[in-house]
């Protein structure tokens, strides 16, 4: 009887008539192969399609990352075709693919591709619909200035094969907007990962050199397939022993591993190196032996790892140390740094992230004020990164004034991809249209309209992005499958980062769940929507840092205690009057660090967009906003809008049932569960905190909190024993 069924649901399967149904090919879904699932097209006149379209495969092996686009090819066909495709010399028939560039492919030198070829750049590529041998034949080629090219090319078309687009007519050129697209990772040597939630480190630095885990490939596939290029290994809280020589042979293995995918490799470099191994007395950045020490160490580096990408720095930042230490100036860090790389061709990646205790001034402020007068002190292989917004990685914040000021020195940007203040493994946030947000912010540097059709390059400094990973060793990577959304969208941005959300969203869903309409609506509305719903359920119209103390997992608005500029306190600014920061003229001011008109358009209550309101200005309870309700009601509703919308991600979801596999609609069912609690949590415990300041009623018919003010208040870790990472994570 079994047996009767299986054949039966293959027999449907392969007549298209169980869309939607995990494909009979295809193993289990634990999350492993990510958006590189190269299951059966489901669709059967798109297969046959493809099947009458790619018939042979023409391409030179050979160079290691030419060898990585067949492999890839054979595995991706072979798995969307539900057959192999063969490889020939050149083309012989119809349906011929053609990959390769105008070096290594003399079918393709004699192709017409040439002015495309100039719009693809060097890291581009092409991929056409075209008649070959003299017009005989029909291919589609994916051609590219450099091997690499193509190799982005092969995964664009495996993608378009993924997503069942139609091949006919293809003419796509494709390069990427930033050079530099990287994912910086916050992993320990001991194996731990700061802001991970994912499991441990995926380096195995105890094994390595000699034994490779088979994982390292796989995390370079992933990575090449959505355009990165570059890798730092290892958290900005750094240890220097990376720097030393049983380290870097380390190193320079994953780096072998990692080379023909076109990923490059940094290292954070901790400022008390010197120090620390070399055995010097003094890190101070004008000291003739400090430099000298940095300069053999980076040859040293460069001989185990030719093309090693340059350094990433945290200094004088929640206790690291830096060039502070010695009353230099960060361009006196950097440049020591930058001086040693350059002969190499490296780069320094310096971190904005700094604010001190001991400076008056609203933390907000502090890197425009640091930075900006070194604006033209910096070398030329010296990067500034900054984060997207003058806080930290907050559901919601303003754009890093930053970006607008800086004419000289050229920037990345850095986004976080784990989610330390968004819900983290368990609550499903997709983070793109968050960082779409400020991708296309306008700092008016050069005027409206800014660089690009209005983004915050607006001075055009932009040269990349750098996102804090969210791998880890966990079979899925990520901690849970929709999380893996966010370093999809994460590598498509910094290709593109014009590129919509909801593009985005379709294409993971697509490759992720299902090509079936029943699914792919429904869960990219549900993407789309949640972001806003996790900033309603935690920090609503522009309040921010409202998390529990250390872990930054659940709410914590009365945080108080130690280091001020690091309490909830301190941002909300909650009293008997109001709440929010008042950060026009008659308050910190911060506002005046962004160019006119933005300047005047934060500073007026009129015009402050009304999701950062609490940002900017210090509100009355009772003061009524553009809705016309007061401040309490709209708090109260945007609060429960947060929790009504996670509601209906849950509904959405269940209706999905028998058209996602068991194992991963049960999986999302239990975390949105988790969620829907959680939202609660954190509203409830909100709203009770500012109410002991408003002391102004909850309307009739608003949902009761569960519990008392006190009770929340208690509460050292989230109410779940299964996160004992509360008290493990380090930083405040
Ligand atoms: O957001 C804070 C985190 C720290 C982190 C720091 C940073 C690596 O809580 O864990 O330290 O930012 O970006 O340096």
């Amino acid at each position: 009887m079994k047996i009767r069924w299986v054949a039966l649901a293959s027999v449907l399967a392969s007549c298209g008539l169980l869309a939607g149904a995990r494909e009979p090919n295809h193993a289990p879904e634990d999350g492993y192969e990510l958006w590189l699932r190269y299951a059966r097209v489901a669709d059967t006149a798109r297969l046959a399609e493809y099947r009458a379209a790619i018939r042979e495969l023409v391409l030179t092996p050979g160079e290691p990352t030419m060898q990585a686009a067949r492999d890839e090819l054979v595995l991706g066909l072979n798995g969307l075709l539900g057959r192999p495709v063969p490889v020939a010399d050149a083309p012989t028939r119809d349906g011929t693919l053609l990959v390769g560039t105008p070096a290594n492919s003399p079918a393709i030198a004699a192709l017409p591709l040439a002015a495309a070829l100039r719009e693809a750049g060097p890291e581009g590529f092409v991929i056409k619909a075209l008649p070959v041998r003299g017009g005989g034949h029909h291919a589609i080629v994916v051609a590219a200035n450099r091997n690499i090219g193509v190799l982005y090319g092969v995964f664009h078309l495996l993608r378009l094969l993924q997503t069942e687009e139609p091949l006919a007519g293809l003419d796509v050129v494709s390069a990427p907007r930033y050079g530099l697209r990287l994912l910086n990772h916050w992993d320990n040597l001991n194996g731990t990962v700061e802001r991970g939630y994912a499991g441990a480190s995926l380096w195995e630095w105890a094994s390595l050199p000699d034994s490779g885990h088979p994982r390292y490939r796989d995390y370079a596939r992933a990575n090449a397939s959505i355009g990165i290029n570059g890798t730092v290994l290892t958290n900005v809280n750094a240890n220097a022993l990376i720097l030393t020589p049983a380290y870097l042979v380390k190193v320079a293995a994953l780096a072998r591993v990692f080379r023909p995918y076109g990923i490059k490799v940094y290292l954070t470099a901790r400022f008390s190196a010197p120090i620390e191994i070399g055995g010097l007395p003094t890190a101070d950045p004008l000291d003739a032996r400090v430099r000298a020490w940095w300069a053999a160490k980076a040859d040293e580096i460069y001989r185990a790892i030719p093309d090693f990408g340059g350094f990433v720095v945290k200094a004088n930042s929640e206790g690291q140390p830096g060039p502070q230490d010695y009353h230099r100036s960060h361009a006196d860090g950097a440049n020591m740094l930058a001086d040693a790389l350059a002969p190499h061709g490296g780069m320094v990646m310096w971190r904005a992230f700094v604010y001190s205790s001991e400076v008056p001034t609203d933390r907000v402020m502090q890197a425009v004020d640091e930075f900006e007068p070194l604006d033209e002190a910096f070398r030329t292989n010296v990067l500034i990164q900054v984060k997207n917004g003058p806080l930290d990685f907050q559901p919601r914040e303003p754009f890093h004034p930053l970006f607008g000021r800086m004419s000289r020195t050229p920037l990345l940007m850095e986004l976080q991809i784990t989610k330390e203040y968004l819900g983290q493994d368990s609550h499903l946030v997709f983070l793109a249209p968050m960082w779409e947000e400020v991708l296309r912010a306008d700092t008016y540097a050069r005027g409206p309209g800014g660089v690009g059709g209005g983004s915050s390059d607006g001075a055009g400094r932009i040269r990349g992005l750098a996102g804090v990973a969210n791998v880890g060793n966990d079979r899925d990577w990520c901690g849970s499958d929709f999380n893996q959304a966010n370093w999809y969208a994460f590598g498509r941005l910094a290709w593109d980062p014009m590129l919509p959300s909801a593009a985005i969203a379709e294409s993971w869903v697509r490759i992720t769940f299902s090509n079936d309409p029943r699914v792919v609506r429904p869960v990219v509305a549900m993407m789309l929507a949640s972001r806003e719903a996790a900033v309603n359920y935690m920090t609503p119209l522009g309040l921010a840092h409202q998390m529990a103390r250390g872990h930054h997992y659940g709410p914590g608005p009365w945080v108080t205690g130690g280091r001020a500029d690091q309490t909830s306190v301190y941002f909300n600014r909650a009293d008997s009057i109001g709440l929010g920061f008042d950060r026009t003229p008659t308050g910190s001011n911060a506002v005046r660090q962004y160019l006119p008109p933005v300047r005047e358009r934060f500073a007026s209550r009129d015009s402050v967009p009304e999701v950062l309101l609490l940002w900017f200005h210090h509100v009355g309870w009772r003061e009524r906003l553009r809705s016309g309700r007061t401040l309490w009601e709209e708090l109260l509703a945007h609060y429960q809008a947060g929790v009504d919308t996670v509601r209906w991600m849950q509904r959405t979801w269940d209706g999905l049932d028998g058209l996602v596999d068991a194992g991963r609609f049960r999986r999302v069912q239990g975390f949105l569960r988790i969620q829907e609690t959680e939202a609660r949590w954190w509203r409830d415990a909100s709203v009770l905190y500012w109410q002991s300041f408003s002391h102004l009623p909850l309307p009739p018919g608003y949902e009761a909190s569960a519990h008392s003010l006190d009770w929340y208040r208690q509460l050292r870790c989230p109410p779940d024993p299964r996160k004992p990472r509360c008290d493990a994570v380090t930083g405040f």
